[in-house]
């Protein structure tokens, strides 16, 4: 079975003001993902469609007081509708492709404490996998156990590397916007070298922030998730998700630039 995870910056304009599909984008990986030949789930990012209100909204931030609660409230609506929004436009993207899609609302069954998955029963997700559908999850707004923060964003990082472990996983793709794990940020810095593989001895300079909200740590966030994986013995890889033909090589079991993370 294999999982890909699709980053938000490659299906939205990230850095819009308001939620934006980036069309284009969505139409060629809807078409490279096409080519898979095995089991797969999907799990996308939210862009535009989630860190804007995430930020806005201080999910996952001490609740501060009663006013604050109702806020948060608020923004947990207003999030998950919008990332809803966008995985409705991915899955019916997927599905005029003849891909068998099935949306999987991460908020509707798992639950974090202190901001790591603590409830999630996969059940239905092997179900479906076993009656031949691709079930499309993504990063979403959740209930938190912690009581002073209520709520979290749960990054589709952590969903993919979680569930790659409670399914097996064979396969863990990233298609990010970056060719993979960079000496530094290759955006600000010419010189930075392409790393191609990745253990947890590796020093990596990742103090460069990324420019837009994103609220589940960038680059860093997806590192520590997949070493994370890494030490479970499941290898993972990122790819640049922006080049044509490399999600469709990735998903088709050809070999892509990018770096291993094992
Ligand atoms: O884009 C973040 O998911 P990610 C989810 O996978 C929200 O980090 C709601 C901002």
């Amino acid at each position: 079975m294999m999982m890909i995870k699709l980053g938000g910056s490659a299906l939205t304009i990230k850095d819009a003001k308001s939620p934006t599909i980036d069309e284009v984008n969505l139409e060629r990986i809807a078409d490279e993902l096409t080519s898979y030949n095995q089991d797969m789930i999907i799990v996308h990012g939210a862009g535009s469609f989630g860190h804007i209100y995430a930020r806005d909204y201080e999910i996952g931030s001490e609740v501060k007081d009663v006013n604050d609660h109702l806020r948060k409230i608020e923004g947990m609506c207003i999030t998950q509708t919008s990332v809803h929004r966008l995985n409705y436009m991915v899955c019916r993207k997927l599905q005029q492709k003849g891909i068998p899609a099935v949306a999987i609302k991460p908020s509707s069954f798992i639950i974090t404490e202190n901001k790591r998955i603590a409830v999630c029963d996969t059940t239905v997700i092997k179900n479906y996998l076993e009656n031949g559908f691709v079930p499309v999850l993504y990063g979403d707004a959740v209930l938190d156990y912690n009581d002073a923060i209520k709520f979290a964003i749960l990054s589709g990082d952590q969903i993919i590397t979680y569930l790659a472990e409670e399914l097996n996983a064979d396969k863990v793709i990233l298609a990010s916007d970056v060719d993979g794990i960079y000496t530094d940020n290759p955006k600000t810095n010419p010189d930075a070298q392409l790393i191609e593989e990745v253990t947890k001895d590796t020093q990596l300079n990742l103090t460069s922030k990324n420019s837009h909200a994103d609220v589940t740590g960038g680059m860093e966030g997806k590192i520590n998730e997949l070493l994370e994986l890494a030490d479970k013995g499941i290898t993972s890889q990122i790819i640049n998700g922006e080049v044509e033909g490399n999600i469709k090589a990735a998903v088709s079991g050809s070999k892509v630039k990018g770096t291993i993370i094992k």
